[in-house]
């Protein structure tokens, strides 16, 4: 029986830092690090209490914060299977990372017992783990108390990706059913997903180096551990920024998200023409790949261009398998390029739907296809197989060899994708298992289609609570008057589009933008900031 006796008492080590309001919000809790023991240490408290409400499956708890800044840090919880935290809990969170004394704390807790009928005789089960951030060892152990007060039985990962702990909670999960997802460890992760590359590349040409920009992060180490597994010379990386020691680094001039937001490759690369460049964020669960052509121009192949190489190539499997009943589909976000949806629609001839911004928003519309490809412009995204599918190839009878060819090959893909999250490493091996298959360079890849000029801005505003938006994000319905307004400026440029939405991490409003040309791109973004300025 979970009891509730040590909890205000461990909390009171953890006091709440005066006149800061803490929100989960789209990838969980995410400020500044020294901020948020109190939070990391209550949202121990419910991890537990959500593993109870799940009969004692595990449930995670990561302390990063992604691609942000290295003075900030966060703490977001994982789902049984792996996925994101149930989106009825995140108030839950949201109550207590705000309450105002260790009595409260305790109250909130009960509260939720009662409203969720939760079992507390169960025993709690949390995995953890986070990232290489300078507060995560005291985050951490803030993380530790709150489970020490419960009695949680707990896993300690270490220092891993985002990514990888959703991969572990899935296994522990998993473990003695009928469809263990894999090993809980790093060496059956690093297994898993080589063995899977291997048998989809083996007898093909091999690739040349590719160089990873490791945003100074935690997929440092890790995509080494994993080129070590693989001890092959279809998977020969050369690792960059991957000085996890200095401080200040972090994310710095490189990463994911400053090659993306920029448009440029990382501070003090240049690049090889014909030379085979990605980039991860700093937690590992975005990648993006880039190159320069033979007159040294920079070409970024973003979340976009890897959903249409998937999506294209998941296809021409189906189709060679022939099993024309699987439908394989394309989930995007209102920050998908133009162009890329019209190749989707028009030129692929697969259906693409739109989703909130944020993980989660695209995961659930994925789960409704059969073969659901999602992908975030910035590279965050996977591939989910819907259990109906798996069923098909499962029954699938092959004629010909072609066929079981094509069959097999689609079961290896599943076994190399991390289906519980968007996974720099795993896509990064979809990727290069593809272009190898294919025997593409990357401006092959690059070549399906150009992308449109696009611009994103933020905007700092006095209240973006009264940004309110819809059909995923691409029509505002408040304030009053102002999607009329954009509408009329974008009328004036020819393929133009834009939108305006409240971010889900910042305090501020973002305004993205895309026309025809450059010029007009900017001068729309730069119209519709200044209308809602
Ligand atoms: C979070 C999301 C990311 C999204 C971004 C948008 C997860 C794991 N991460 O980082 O997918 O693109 O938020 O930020 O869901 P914004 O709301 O500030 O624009
Ligand atoms: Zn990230």
């Amino acid at each position: 029986m979970t009891s509730f006796a040590k909890v205000a008492e461990h909390s009171a080590r953890h006091p709440k830092p005066e006149g800061v309001t803490f929100e989960y919000g789209t990838a969980g809790f995410r400020t500044l690090g020294e901020t948020l023991a109190s939070t990391v240490f209550r949202s121990a408290l419910l991890a537990a209490l959500r593993s109870q409400s799940k009969q004692g499956r595990v449930i995670g708890v990561m302390i990063t914060a992604s691609h942000n800044h290295e003075r900030d840090n966060g703490v977001k919880l994982v789902d049984p299977m792996g996925e994101m935290l149930q989106q009825s809990w995140e108030g839950y969170c949201t109550d207590i990372a705000n309450a105002d004394s260790d009595a409260q704390v305790v109250h909130i807790l009960e509260s939720i017992v009662k409203a969720e009928g939760i079992d507390t005789s169960i025993q709690p089960k949390v995995a953890y783990a986070r990232d290489t951030r300078p507060s995560g060892p005291l985050l951490q152990a803030a993380l530790e108390d709150g489970l020490t007060a419960l009695e949680v039985e707990v896993t300690n990962y270490g220092v891993v990706t985002t990514p990888q702990l959703h991969y572990f909670v899935r296994c522990l999960n998993t473990e003695h059913s009928s469809a263990p997802y894999g090993d809980p460890t790093e060496s059956g992760y690093n297994e898993k997903y080589g063995q899977a590359f291997l048998r989809l590349v083996e007898g093909k040409p091999q690739p040349s180096t590719l160089h990873i920009d490791a945003a100074n992060g935690v997929g440092a180490p890790q995509v080494r551990k994993l080129a070590d597994a693989i001890a092959s010379p279809y998977f020969s990386i050369d690792v960059r920024n991957s000085d996890t020691e200095t401080l200040g680094k972090l994310n710095i001039d490189c990463g994911a998200d400053y090659v993306k937001s920029n448009q440029r490759p990382p501070a003090g690369t240049s690049l090889a023409p014909g030379g085979r460049y990605c980039s991860f964020d700093g937690d590992a669960d975005r990648i993006v790949y880039y190159y320069a052509d033979e007159h040294g121009i920079f070409h970024l192949l973003d979340g976009d261009k890897i959903s249409t190489l998937v999506a294209t190539y998941l296809r021409d499997l189906v189709a060679a398998a022939g099993l024309s009943d699987l439908q394989v589909g394309v989930v995007q976000t209102a920050y998908a390029n133009g162009s890329s949806t019209s190749y989707i629609k028009d030129t692929l001839r697969l259906p693409t739907v739109f989703a909130k911004t944020g993980v989660k928003h695209l995961h659930h519309e994925a789960e409704r296809m059969s073969i659901g490809a999602y992908f975030e412009a910035n590279g965050h995204g996977t591939v989910l197989f819907n259990p109906s599918a798996v069923d098909k190839l499962q029954e699938a009878k092959p004629t010909t060899p072609a066929q079981a060819d094509a069959i097999g090959r689609l079961w290896a893909l599943r076994d190399l994708i991390n289906e519980s999250v968007g996974d720099a490493m795993s896509d990064m091996l979809l990727v290069e298992t593809i272009l190898i298959c294919k025997g593409w360079t990357l401006a092959q890849w690059d070549a399906a289609y150009t992308d449109l000029p696009s611009r994103l801005l933020k905007v700092v505003v006095n209240d973006r609570n009264i940004f309110k938006t819809t059909n995923a994000e691409q029509t505002l319905t408040s304030p009053p008057g102002l999607q009329d307004v954009v509408d009329a400026l974008v009328a004036k440029f020819p393929k133009g589009r834009s939108f305006v939405r409240p971010s889900g991490t910042e305090d501020a409003v973002r305004v993205y933008a895309e026309a025809a040309t450059r010029s007009d791109c900017d001068q729309l973004a730069y119209a519709v900031a200044g209308a809602v300025f």
